[in-house]
């Protein structure tokens, strides 16, 4: 199994790694620790034959909350959602960043002007004026390719688009996909009803059909990684909710650590694609043009909840669902008042890895 260790790495990403490597081989030292318990409940590693992408019309109304910046799957899931929904396989209704950077609204519209979507509304979270997240590969996003976003000055706060959205929405019509902090989130809940619309709980309840979440190493558990690392108080309110509130109140749907780490792609997109290719442009940022030097679970993410390549993916733990741990991380606990919960689990490790592969080398064109 491999393990990221770039020197840059984080320490939440390269935590999830490490309890990865831990679960999948437990022998593994690790210094943080060691658990057995999930590795007792793996996923079934039986390869589905019927890997080929499903064809529809419209799909779903999705909305994607990232922290764009550094990592190589928030690129991608970004890219993969502009080529999805002009496959008609989803509607991308918003995307929202999460983390203090103020240019990454700019470098996500940058990369959606690139596919032809410079439309697509975004949203910023809010104090992201603060500035105090990396980079990244944002700065060379928003140099290389036209853009008319210019900060997270320019578009409005997420809670307030993510109101806007979902009141114009159907009834139990959008999935949101949550692949970086749950700040937007929690924030959206905790919004009270103003000029009409009603709270972010009642919309959430009425508009939202699913909530898919990256996060967590289900079903045994580990320390808070990554994502919930990035705002534990918002995570918190979004599992367990509040002692004013209760947790998210529409099904969730758990991308966990598992989906991700030998999920490596774009290693061909400098042979295959455009010096202006924008997933090109971050992969080498990143990766300098050599092999995927980082794993990816965002775009699984986005992949399972739009119900693409629906047979690469395995449903687990129905009956159950994400609790806060005595460790301050995420873990399974069933059985559970939730009865709609489930996390997802690879079946078919290298299918989901040559779609992914695909979509990234398509072009605004449609060609790949
Ligand atoms: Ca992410």
């Amino acid at each position: 199994m491999a393990t990221i260790d770039r020197p840059h790495r984080r320490p939440a990403r390269a935590l999830l790694a490490c309890a990865l490597t831990v679960l999948l081989a437990p022998a593994t030292a690790c210094s943080s620790g060691s658990s057995g318990s999930a590795a007792r409940d793996q996923p079934s590693t039986s390869v589905s034959s019927t890997t080929t992408a499903t064809t529809r019309i419209g799909g779903p109304n999705v909305i994607i909350d990232t922290d764009f910046s550094r990592w190589w799957d928030d690129v991608t899931v970004i890219g993969l959602a502009n080529v999805l929904h002009d496959e008609g396989a989803m509607r991308v209704l918003g995307m929202m960043t999460d983390i203090p950077n103020p240019v990454a609204v700019a470098a996500v519209d940058a990369i959606n002007t690139a596919y032809g979507h410079g439309d697509i509304a975004l949203g910023a979270v809010a104090n992201s004026d603060a500035d105090t997240s990396p980079h990244g590969y944002s700065d060379t996003l928003v140099k290389r390719l036209p853009h008319s976003v210019r900060s997270s000055a320019d578009v409005p706060d997420a809670v307030t688009l993510y109101r806007r959205l979902l009141a114009d929405a159907p009834n139990k019509s959008v999935v949101i996909v949550a692949v970086g902090a749950y700040t937007n989130l929690a924030g959206l809940l905790a919004s009270p009803a103003a000029d009409g619309v009603p709270s972010g709980r009642e919309l959430v309840t009425q508009k939202v059909k699913r909530l898919v979440v990256m996060d967590g190493v289900f079903p045994g558990g580990w320390e808070a990684v990554t994502n919930q690392k990035l705002d534990l108080d918002a995570a918190a309110a979004v599992v367990a909710g509040t002692a004013d509130a209760p947790a998210w109140p529409t099904p969730i749907a758990w991308i966990d650590g598992y989906d991700g780490i030998a999920t490596r792609v774009g290693g061909k997109l400098c042979e295959q694609t455009p010096a202006r290719n924008p997933m090109r442009i971050a992969y080498e940022d990143l990766f300098e043009c050599g092999p995927p030097g980082d794993g990816n679970w965002d775009a699984p993410a986005l992949l399972y909840a739009i119900g693409d390549v629906p047979k690469v993916f395995e449903v687990l733990g129905r009956g159950g669902a994400a609790v806060i741990n005595d460790k301050g991380g995420l873990s399974w606990q069933k059985p559970s008042s939730r009865p709609d919960d489930y996390y997802v689990h690879l079946a078919d490790q290298q299918g989901l890895n040559r779609r992914i592969d695909q979509l990234l080398a398509t072009d605004a064109d449609g060609n790949g």
